[in-house]
């Protein structure tokens, strides 16, 4: 493979945690198997198309700092290819199979809706081209219904009719380019549904709103065939003050509410967790829970500000408590792991992208692994079972079945006496997690 953009990175190896070559993987071995798995398979790590390709360092106090040579180009059409032709190369030297997109990350706008979705089509043909030539796949595809200033009242959830048929059509554009490209997901990330004061919004009816379309989004995608997931992303604040999907449990209750539980499952981002004053793996196991644990967005926060930082994952004690829910709960339904991050602004060398997202594959690979030991080497699994063992059997269990009624439950904790203390040994299970790699 001849590399226009990127001549200096070689293919990035496996070379084993002895290996001092920032450039190389030290944990994350593709092809070895954990529990049963290989971890190419357990992840399929996904490169973020608007971090890694469109990101350019600006931020509310300053301009551009990484003119990446791909996008300099003024022609939309030869920019969005250019940008391809670099994803493409970055994806290969990676060694990942997958990118998640958002229509507009491909090709830039055009000055309608119509004339962006021509340009949508011309990008996505390109990249189709691509794909068959690389075996490159798509994660999942979304709509941005979020940076357009037409969107400042919501998008979906606008009060305005008007605005949220353009959403639905731009919706629409999206979803057939994601289907066109294979995706194997698609992706709704409500940035702006939501409401900046509640005294000039109807909550209800725009929740309604929101319900009614997506109920019309099952039937189309149904009508055309579509054999991916549809994933909701929560996010509790930013850029809305109130954003409507707030975090996993508030999402299940909504698609319980509007009967669409049976057709969406959740993209858990780490920073979005701890945004809605969570950790990682309490979202992960809320959709677990729910059946619905389908995808993650990886990335952290900083533990000092409130903001979504979109940092590459390093955190490891966070990654191996995820990576525990993550094997316990039989993995990501459809989903994989995609690195919604990005590199500092002043990160400005090539190789800090690939730094950057070698880092966080690492990350997760040391945390799977560290939790494949605590699953299959410790205590662990005994010491959780053995504290919840009186509902085992006997009169725990039939409580558990739904068998005792208020009156038999009186009968039965009137005359426990007094009960001895059994410790919560929490220092035991961190103890166990502090040991594990
Ligand atoms: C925003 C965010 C989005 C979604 C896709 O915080 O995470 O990039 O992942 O729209
Ligand atoms: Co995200």
């Amino acid at each position: 493979m001849e590399n226009n953009f990127f001549k200096n990175i070689q293919k990035i190896k496996f070379e084993g945690k002895e290996s001092d070559n920032p450039l190389a993987y030290r944990y994350y071995n593709p092809d070895q198997q954990v529990m049963g798995k290989s971890m190419r398979d357990h992840f399929k790590f996904a490169m973020a198309y608007w971090h890694s390709m469109n990101d350019n360092g600006a931020d509310p106090f300053g301009r551009i700092t990484n003119h990446y040579p791909w996008n300099q180009e003024t022609d939309a059409l030869q920019q969005a290819k250019n940008r391809a032709d670099a994803a493409f190369e970055f994806l290969q030297i990676m060694g990942f199979d997958y990118f998640c997109f958002h229509d507009i990350d491909l090709i830039a706008e055009g000055s309608s809706l119509a004339e962006t979705e021509k340009r949508v089509a011309q990008i996505t043909s390109y990249i189709k081209e691509k794909q068959q030539q690389t075996g490159i796949k798509v994660l999942w595809g979304t709509a941005n219904c979020f940076s357009n200033p037409v969107y400042m009242n919501g998008a979906i959830t606008n009060p305005d009719f008007r605005v949220a048929s353009r959403a639905a059509a731009q919706i629409k554009i999206a979803f057939d380019a994601s289907m066109e490209l294979g995706a194997e997901n698609y992706v709704f990330w409500g940035g702006r549904e939501g409401y900046l004061s509640l005294l000039n919004t109807d909550m209800k009816r725009e929740l309604d709103h929101l319900g009614v379309f997506f109920n019309r989004m099952v039937d189309y995608a149904k009508e055309q065939g579509f054999k991916g997931n549809f994933f909701i992303e929560p996010k509790p604040a930013e850029p809305t003050k109130h954003q409507y999907d707030f975090d996993s449990a508030t999402v299940i209750g909504f698609l319980n509410q509007y009967g669409l539980q049976d057709h969406f499952k959740l993209n858990i981002e780490v920073n979005h967790a701890t945004l809605a004053q969570h950790t990682f793996e309490h979202e992960l196991q809320v959709a677990a829970n729910a059946g619905m644990l389908g995808s993650i967005d990886a990335n952290r926060g900083d533990n000092q500000n409130g903001w979504d930082t979109d940092q590459f994952s390093i955190n490891l004690y966070e990654t191996i408590e995820a990576m525990l829910v993550f094997l316990k709960s039989g993995g990501l339904q459809g989903g994989g792991i995609n690195f919604d991050a990005k590199v500092r602004r002043n990160s400005t060398d090539l190789e800090d992208l690939f730094i950057a997202h070698i880092q966080g594959a690492d990350t997760f690979a040391r945390g799977l692994l560290a939790a494949e030991h605590i699953l299959t080497n410790t205590a662990y699994t005994d010491m959780l079972q053995q504290r919840y063992q009186s509902y085992d059997g006997g009169q725990g269990k039939a409580f558990e079945k739904g068998e005792l009624s208020i009156a038999d439950l009186y009968k039965i904790g009137i005359n426990q006496g007094d009960i001895p203390h059994t410790s919560g040994k929490q220092e035991l299970y961190e103890s166990i997690l502090a040991n594990s790699f």
